[in-house]
C-alpha cells in the first residue's frame, strides 16, 4: 500500500497492537486508506469514508461527530486535497479516543498496600484472561499480585483461575462452588493485606440475567472491598468482546450504571475487522480504555495508547 507511506508515523505500535488489529487494517481500514487515493475531496469520498466507519463499528452517531469535524476542516481552508482530509482523519480520531483519556484516574501502585482491581463484564468477554494477562503485567512490573475467584457461580471458572494461577505463579483466593461472592472478597483482602500484597484482582460472575441482581452483588463486593481498603476499588475494570460490536456498547451502559466503571479492558481484537468499536466506546461512554486483549496468550495484552491505536488500524504491514 503504497499511500500509507504518505501517514506520518509517530508511535511505534507493540507487536501485540500490530498483529492484533490486522483484520481490522487488512480489512475496512485498508478501504478507508484507499478512499483517500481520489484526486480530489468530494460528496462522493464523504459518502463512502460514511459507510465506511459504519460497517468499522464506530456507530452512527461517532461516524457522523467525525465527518462534522472533518468537513469542518474543509470549510475551514485547512484540508485541502485527500492526502491532508486522511491525516486529518487520523487526527480527529486520535482526538477522539485522548478525550476519553483524559477522564483517567492515575493509577497509585504503593508496596505492600494493596491495589484493588475489580473485573467487571458479561459471561464470555474475557474477563477470567484478562485478570490471567494483568496479572503476568503486575508481575513484570514487579509487584506482588493475589488472585481473587469471586464468579462463583461455575464451578469451571473458580479452576480456571486456580489454574491461570498455577501457571503464572499467583496465589489465588477462592471458595466452593455457591458460595458468597462477598465472603470470598472478604479473604481475598484479609490475606492481601497479611501477606502485603501490591495488586488484588478480583474476578466477577458475568451473568446478567437481571440487572437488580448484578448491581446488588457488586454493590455487596464493593462494601467488603471498602471495609478494608475505604478508597477502593481502584480500578473497576469492564472488559468487552470487540467482536460484539455496537451490543458490546449496551453492556457497557449496563455496567456502568450497576459498577462505577472506571477503565474498559477491549478483548479479542485479533478475532474482529471492526476495531472502530474502540471509538464508539471513548465517545458514547467517555471512559477510557486502559487495555487492549490480542489474543488467548497472557502476553496477548498491550496498555492503550491512543495513537498507536490509531496508526495499527490505518498500516503496519511491512509487506504492503
Ligand atoms: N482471540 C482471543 N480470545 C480471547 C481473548 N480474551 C479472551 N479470549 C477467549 O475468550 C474465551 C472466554 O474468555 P474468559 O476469560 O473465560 O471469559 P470470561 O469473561 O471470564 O467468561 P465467564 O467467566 O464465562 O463469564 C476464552 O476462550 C478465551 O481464551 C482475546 O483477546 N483474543
Ligand atoms: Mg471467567
Amino acid at each position: 500500500m503504497i499511500f500509507s507511506r504518505f501517514f506520518r508515523r509517530r508511535t511505534p505500535p507493540s507487536p501485540q497492537l500490530e498483529s492484533g488489529l490486522k483484520r481490522s487494517r487488512q480489512g475496512i481500514f485498508r478501504q478507508i486508506v484507499q478512499l483517500f487515493e481520489r484526486s480530489q475531496i468530494d460528496r462522493e469520498l464523504f459518502d463512502d469514508l460514511e459507510a465506511l466507519l459504519i460497517q468499522a463499528d464506530l456507530g452512527v452517531a461517532t461516524t457522523e461527530a467525525l465527518l462534522e469535524r472533518l468537513q469542518e476542516r474543509v470549510r475551514r481552508g485547512e484540508v485541502r486535497d485527500p492526502v491532508e482530509a486522511r491525516e486529518a482523519l487520523r487526527e480527529e480520531m486520535v482526538a477522539l479516543l485522548e478525550a476519553a483519556m483524559r477522564n483517567r484516574r492515575v493509577k497509585i501502585y504503593q508496596r505492600g498496600v494493596p491495589f484493588v482491581s475489580l473485573v467487571v463484564g458479561v459471561n464470555g468477554t474475557g474477563k477470567t484472561t484478562t485478570i490471567a494477562k494483568l496479572a503476568r503485567y503486575h508481575l513484570d512490573q514487579g509487584r506482588t499480585v493475589l488472585l481473587v475467584a469471586a464468579d462463583t457461580f461455575r464451578a469451571a471458572a473458580i479452576d480456571q483461575l486456580k489454574a491461570w494461577g498455577e501457571r503464572l505463579g499467583v496465589p489465588v483466593i477462592a471458595h466452593a462452588p455457591g458460595a458468597d461472592p462477598g465472603a470470598v472478597v472478604f479473604d481475598g483482602m484479609q490475606a492481601a493485606h497479611n501477606r502485603g500484597i501490591d495488586v488484588l484482582l478480583i474476578d466477577t460472575a458475568g451473568r446478567l440475567h437481571t440487572k437488580s441482581n448484578l448491581m446488588a452483588e457488586l454493590a455487596k463486593i464493593r462494601r467488603v472491598i471498602q471495609r478494608h481498603v475505604p478508597d477502593a476499588p481502584h480500578e473497576v475494570l469492564l472488559v468487552i468482546d470487540a467482536t460484539t460490536g455496537q451490543n458490546g456498547l449496551n453492556q457497557a451502559r449496563v455496567f456502568t450504571e450497576a459498577a462505577g466503571v472506571t477503565d474498559i479492558a477491549l478483548t479479542k481484537l485479533d478475532g474482529t475487522a471492526k476495531g472502530g468499536i474502540a471509538f464508539a466506546i471513548a465517545r458514547e461512554l467517555g471512559i477510557p480504555i486502559a487495555y487492549v486483549g490480542t489474543g488467548e496468550k497472557p502476553t496477548d495484552f498491550a496498555e492503550f495508547d491512543p495513537e498507536a491505536y490509531v496508526d495499527a488500524l490505518f498500516f503496519g504491514d511491512e509487506e504492503d
